[in-house]
């Protein structure tokens, strides 16, 4: 691997992160696959020899848990999947060169492969601990067949990952007051033998590949708390009948342990890659040259709540094996609804079959997201925010210009007049190609899709500017240059917005009859000669229309509210998303059965109760802290000053929507801290779905509650 700039004379592969092969397709994943897509395709548009590999992940208990839940057998259900998945990514132009799924043969071989090698380097051992167990079951609950208390940061986490409270990676065993999600008992733990990783050897190392990363900042900076801290091994077997056997000397599934899933799991980006090589012939593309002998530009695009699995457990996995480590991680941020969380179980989300099937084109989706903001921030979609940025990007400035050029030079001239391309815009194309090229080299998605914004800014500014309806009579001479330019133009956005916008740039490239193919052209294309002669173009995007909007809105409403209903009705939640999403806002009244927690049976004393300092306050200002999905930093008013408070309630409310709420704050807590922020007091709420507590009448902001 170089950390030379891109191209470099290596070759390069883009993954992203694998989808867990168990459920429908919806933006959030989208944000991934498209950013991915959207660098492999700029990479290539640099000239850089590079392949975009992903697959299903079809392993562990986020396929366990829904296809017991289904009834079915875990591999017939993500199999199902997976098929989903392989058939939709093409109908957004994610194109991947290889999509394999990690139960594939290429991809258990090599995982074998890989942990022998580790065994052979010394790397694991074997080592008795407790794991959870439900006795009524007779069945051991590795990851996520059980919950409980993170013991990092008390917040509720699965077995395997503490997802709502400090984003770690739990151990077997670490969870404490372990609960079955199979029968909801207390579950107990038992003493069983599993293989470890010895990840806490490659300390030094992982300091020195940190420093190393490229990528967004979040992953190249919150590994560091992890590598630097108490670097644990890592148990890399589970009891569990579906996962890959572990590879041992009695046998493959010795003692009945399968690997856990991220062990397999990233392994498939090699798989994968190795497939792809294989169809394509080494000559054209070798996984070696990436994968071995510290050769190929490996870049993991992932989300940013999978960054310690990529940055600590994989790099020291290839490193003790001997393969190339990553250059580069880019972590995204997720995907907010109309300033909410996207909720799976709650229907807040856009579906992927959704947005196909309401007729819209693929690329409008993608240039919204992958160019809303960086990479690593959070996006919310809304379909006014996805209009607005339609019509005034795509339709007003990229298809306005490319439709009054190509029109007006078809009109008057049959095609592209005849003279040279002024030096002023050629020149500003090549700023447009630097930009290009710069954003490439920085990871930002979003900077590829400015660079060819940008520039039919400019065309639209210039054809506006100078006026060639105007010219044709009395500076024909100019009309024809500023013509020419305009084709030109044209010709280089097709090139430029082509990872953005894959089939309006193809259109775009035949509108100006230009040669060969705009998805293998390079950024020297830009400047390549248009046809002497063209048709009439036609509208690149059509606009969204407002109706269109209004009629979404109210589906997606209804949606939320059926689900809503549906699940106030149920008996229990069956709440099994893989994602970021455990939004809870449905509005529940006070009939709900709900088992009200029992009164604590140590009562207070009244000077107790005095010594907590409640205040009204009311919030100034709300917004989300980067990094952290539930939390939100306000600032309260509470009439002797304003604090600074922080809350996990962003993915419970509209943050947009809180300044000017009246609130109560415990003022006389100790303060804490969270995800670096100060939080100086607490604001009070009700229940799992933050009810956050007023006064009724209007005591001013200030008062004391007694
Ligand atoms: N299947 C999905 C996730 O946790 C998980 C990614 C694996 S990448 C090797 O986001
Ligand atoms: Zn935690």
């Amino acid at each position: 691997m170089s950390h030379e700039p891109f191209p470099t004379d290596g070759t390069a592969v883009v993954t992203c992160g694998l989808p867990y092969a168990n459920g429908d397709l919806h933006v959030g994943h989208l944000r991934g696959y498209v950013g991915a897509d959207v660098f492999d395709r700029a990479l290539r548009k640099l000239g850089q020899r590079t392949a975009y590999v992903c697959g299903s992940d079809m392993h562990g208990t986020p396929i366990a848990v829904n296809a017991a839940e289904a009834g079915v057998s875990p591999e017939s259900f993500a199999l199902e999947y997976h098929e989903q998945y392989r058939e939709t990514f093409p109908k957004f132009d994610v194109e991947f060169d290889n999509y394999g799924h990690t139960d594939d043969g290429t991809n258990t071989e090599l995982t074998r492969e890989i942990v022998r090698e580790l065994e052979d380097a010394g790397y694991v051992y074997e080592k008795e601990i407790m794991v959870a167990f439900d006795p009524e079951e007779g069945q051991a609950l590795p990851d996520r067949f059980v919950e409980g208390t993170c013991p990092y940061c008390g917040a509720r986490a699965r077995g395997d990952e503490c997802d709502e409270g400090c984003g770690r990676h739990l151990e077997p065993g670490e969870i404490e007051d372990p609960e079955s999600t199979v029968t909801g008992n207390p579950a107990e733990y038992r003493e069983r033998t599993h293989k470890f990783f010895r990840v806490s050897e490659l300390q030094e190392y992982l300091r020195e590949f940190i420093d190393r990363l490229e990528g967004t900042e979040n992953a190249k900076n919150q590994p560091r708390e992890w590598i630097e801290g108490e670097l644990r091994d890592w148990c890399i077997t589970r009891d569990m009948d579906w996962g890959i056997d572990y590879p041992g000397e009695a046998g493959e599934g010795e003692d009945g342990l399968v690997l856990y899933v991220w062990v397999d799991a990233p392994i498939e980006y090699i798989a994968s890659t190795k497939q792809y090589s294989e169809r394509a012939g080494a000559d054209e593309y070798d996984w070696e040259d990436v994968w071995k002998d510290d050769g190929g530009e490996i870049v993991h695009v992932i989300g940013r709540d999978i960054i310690q699995h990529h940055t600590v457990f994989w790099p020291a996995m290839l490193h003790a094996a001997g393969y190339t480590e990553p250059r580069a991680v880019a972590a995204t941020g997720f995907i907010t609804i109309n300033g909410k969380g996207l909720s799976t179980s709650r229907n807040r989300a856009i579906w992927a079959r959704e947005y196909l099937d309401e007729g819209f084109h693929p690329d409008l989706l993608r240039y919204y997201l992958a160019t809303n903001g960086g990479l690593q921030q959070d996006v919310d979609f809304s379909w006014e925010k996805f209009q607005s940025r339609v019509n005034s990007e795509l339709v007003g400035t990229l298809g306005n210009f490319a439709y009054r050029s190509l029109l007006f030079a078809q009109r008057n001239y049959g095609g592209t007049p005849d003279c040279e391309v002024s030096e002023a815009v050629a020149g500003r194309i090549d700023e447009a190609v630097a930009a290009f090229r710069e954003a490439v080299n920085d990871y930002s998605v979003r900077g590829v899709g400015q660079a060819a914004l940008e520039l039919a800014r400019y065309g639209n500014e210039y054809i506006q500017a100078e006026e060639p309806w105007n010219l044709v009579d009395e500076d024909p001479e100019r009309a024809e240059q500023v013509i020419r330019d305009c084709v030109q133009l044209s010709v280089a956005l097709a090139v430029l917005f082509e990872p953005v916008a894959p089939d309006t740039a193809e259109r775009l490239w035949e509108q100006v009859g230009a040669d060969g193919d705009v998805h293998e052209a390079s950024l020297g294309a830009a400047h390549d000669a248009p046809a002497a002669e063209f048709g009439e173009p036609d509208e690149l995007v059509t606009k969204i229309e407002d109706e269109r909007v209004a009629e979404l809105n109210e589906k997606l409403e209804q949606r939320i509210a059926e689900s809503a209903s549906d699940e106030e009705s149920a008996d229990d939640t069956d709440d099994t998303d893989t994602d970021a999403d455990d939004d809870t806002d449905a509005d529940t009244d006070d009939t709900t059965d709900m088992d009200p927690e029992p009164i604590a049976d140590d009562r207070i004393s009244f000077d107790e109760f005095q010594a907590l300092d409640l205040r009204v306050g009311r919030i100034e200002t709300a917004e989300p802290i980067e990094g952290a999905d539930k939390l939100v930093r306000l600032e309260v008013d509470i009439g002797v000053e304003t604090r600074q408070v922080v809350a996990g309630i962003r993915q419970l409310h509209d943050v947009d929507a809180l300044p000017g709420k009246r609130v109560v704050i415990a003022a006389n807590l100790e303060k804490s801290e969270l995800f670096g922020v100060e939080s100086n007091g607490m604001l009070l709420a009700a229940g799992e779905e933050a009810d956050l507590l007023t006064t009724h009448g209007d005591a001013p902001v200030g008062t004391k509650i007694r």
